[in-house]
């Protein structure tokens, strides 16, 4: 069946390797998909949820000890160590391959390797890329049938190039001991073994439309970027598109999702969801950034959606989702999180497995459970989701969880200084990745954890496309969660951060006024709209201030983790940051 020799060698020589009883082509038909599906639930990998409630839907438990991603095992392994910068761990190729090599050696013996060819955006786009995973995991399979384009329409866009991914997956003993993430990005190749965890093993997500594309990006000229990419439609039918990085759990799905505050939606506004995670960007022939979703789901967080912060997110998972390390009710074959409602299962069973109790104070669902559902499933997914050539990109905003320090929104002064507000962002951790949870950690353009290469060179890449694009987007830095003296967060967020996206487009159209501060252009408070809100202009007035005291503490954190990058620091990045210096200290 496999004409591709490249494709037939590789397989043959990974099979070898890890010696599995069987090899399976996925061919991407619901008969074989269905096959699959009944066979994980007769092992219990995957549990059937109620036919009629949450038809075509899945329950899975990952082990307990591999629940998120693990970024002090992911490697970028290059030949030279400096290519891989001071943000990444590096291991060198060679090691890496032996290493994992003894760790995947027979580790599928008497089980089936299945081989995905699946396509990063839409089949036959000019910013489509394949690669092929091989897998000793069902719900792997599954996965990447919702999150990609699967099966042999890929084989024939691949036709007889070498030019696809090389992933290559097992579950392994699930080992956290030796847990591996390995890209090697001048070899086209992905390595993961010993996980069961989405992050680390759906590979076309964050290893390769992340790791490996940013590699390719700045290699072809192009951008892979942590970005949600969303549309606003106005009364009149134009829609205009906007990209968004906030690091993980910072509510990219939720903001990519929203539904318009009443004053908007009376007058006829629409928002468009193009994608939640991850864009990748081209120059169009209109000299505009252009913009896909290389992806086909969604493989959200399901702690805290729910009917007012997520109605589509929700409404997206109805049916035909994969659900992992959720509450589920064994009464009603159905699935709980917390945050849902106020209402847990009365026989409820929690991540792990066991009986649970909701007043035992414990969590039910794991604080990193997930939703995997199909893209089409989300009642405000855009027409253009499946557009090959994309959709064009008015502004690009940047946005992380600060307490204090930023403003609501400000805009940057040019690219130049855009990509300087990139690249000093910030936020609390979360629990999207193993490790402490609300400590603050520097996370240029939320791609800290994604970016395959020298994090200066990326910075300079960013400088670089500035050149190339003859009409670039605009770039803005928000922060939803500026908190008070008790911590509660002052501005609303959810569906109302589309009051701060309108002064952002009217920006881009040069309709909306603003002022000059010393980090960059801000709006007069009263363009923010506030009519609908229990906050009027005085809190937003609050919130668009600039403390220099904060911002000089802010570059001193930005200086130091400045001198990680050494020479490979673009000096347009030094120049904006005295610059920016310069200008807080005139304000004090
Ligand atoms: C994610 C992330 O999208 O961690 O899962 O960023
Ligand atoms: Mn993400």
């Amino acid at each position: 069946m496999l004409k591709n020799s490249y494709l037939k060698k590789w397989i043959e020589d990974m099979a070898a390797l890890t010696n599995p009883k069987e090899v399976v082509l996925i061919d991407g038909s619901e008969e074989q998909l269905e096959a699959l599906r009944r066979e994980a639930v007769a092992s219990g990998e995957i549990i059937k949820l109620n036919e009629e409630k949450l038809p075509g839907c899945y329950l899975h438990r990952s082990a307990q000890n591999d629940v998120a991603r693990v970024e002090d095992r992911t490697f970028i392994c290059t030949r030279s160590k400096d290519d891989a910068g001071p943000t990444n761990n590096w291991m060198d190729p060679k090691e890496a391959y032996e290493k994992l090599g003894k760790l995947f050696k027979g580790s599928m013996t008497g089980r089936t390797m299945y081989v995905i060819p699946y396509s990063m955006g839409q089949i036959g786009s000019p910013f489509a890329k394949i690669g092929v995973e091989l897998t000793d995991s069902i719900y792997v399979v599954l996965s990447m049938n919702i999150m990609t384009r699967i099966g042999e329409k890929v084989l024939e866009a691949l036709g007889d190039s070498d030019d696809f991914v090389k992933g290559l997956h097992s579950k392994a003993q699930l080992d956290a001991e030796n847990r591996y993430i390995c890209h090697f990005p001048e070899d086209n190749t992905i390595w993961s073994v010993n996980s069961g965890y989405g992050g680390n093993v759906l590979l076309g997500k964050k290893c390769f439309a992340l790791r490996i594309a940013s590699y390719l990006g700045k290699k072809e000229n192009w951008m892979a970027e942590h970005m949600l990419i969303l549309g606003i439609q106005n009364p009149q039918g134009e829609v205009k598109y906007i990209c968004a990085a906030f690091p993980s759990a910072c509510g990219k799905t939720n903001l990519a999702m929203l539904i318009p505050p009443e004053i908007y939606r009376k007058q006829g506004y629409k928002v468009w969801c193009v994608g939640d995670d991850i864009a990748w960007l081209r120059i169009g022939p209109d000299g505009r950034l252009w913009a896909i979703n290389p992806e086909n789901g969604f493989f959200g967080v399901a702690p805290g959606t729910n009917a007012k912060s997520n109605p589509n997110a929700l409404e997206t998972t109805r049916r035909n989702t994969i659900f992992t390390n959720v509450v589920y009710d064994a009464d009603n074959g159905t699935v709980w999180w917390e945050g849902l409602d106020k209402d847990p299962p009365k026989n409820a069973i929690n991540w792990k497995g066991e009986k649970w109790d909701p007043a035992s104070g414990e969590k039910g669902a794991h604080p990193n459970s997930r939703f995997t559902a199909p893209a089409r499933n989300c009642p405000c997914i855009s027409p253009e989701f499946d557009n090959p050539q994309g959709v064009p990109i008015s502004a690009i905003i940047f946005g992380g969880r600060r307490a204090k320090t930023a403003p609501l929104v400000y805009q940057s002064f040019d690219w130049e200084h855009g990509v300087f507000v990139g690249s000093i962002m910030a936020s609390e951790t979360t629990a999207a990745a193993a490790g402490k949870v609300g400590v603050v950690r520097r996370d240029p353009m939320a791609m800290l954890p994604f970016c395959g290469y020298h994090m200066g060179d990326y910075f300079a890449h960013w400088l670089e496309m500035g050149k190339k694009i003859p009409n670039p987007p605009k770039i803005f830095n928000v922060n939803w969660f500026r908190t008070d003296d008790e911590g509660n967060f002052i501005w609303p967020g959810y569906g109302d951060n589309m009051r701060v996206l309108m002064w952002i487009l009217d920006r881009c159209e040069g309709k909306a006024k603003a002022v000059e501060t010393p980090i960059g252009y801000e709006p007069l408070p009263e363009d923010i709209e506030t009519e609908g809100l229990s906050i009027g202009t005085d809190t937003i007035k609050e919130l668009l201030k600039v403390d220099p005291a904060l911002w000089k503490e802010e570059i001193k954190g930005i200086k130091e983790f400045y001198a990680k990058f050494g020479s490979r620091l673009p000096k347009e990045l030094l120049k904006q940051l005295e610059a920016l210096e310069d200008r807080i200290n005139k304000a004090e």
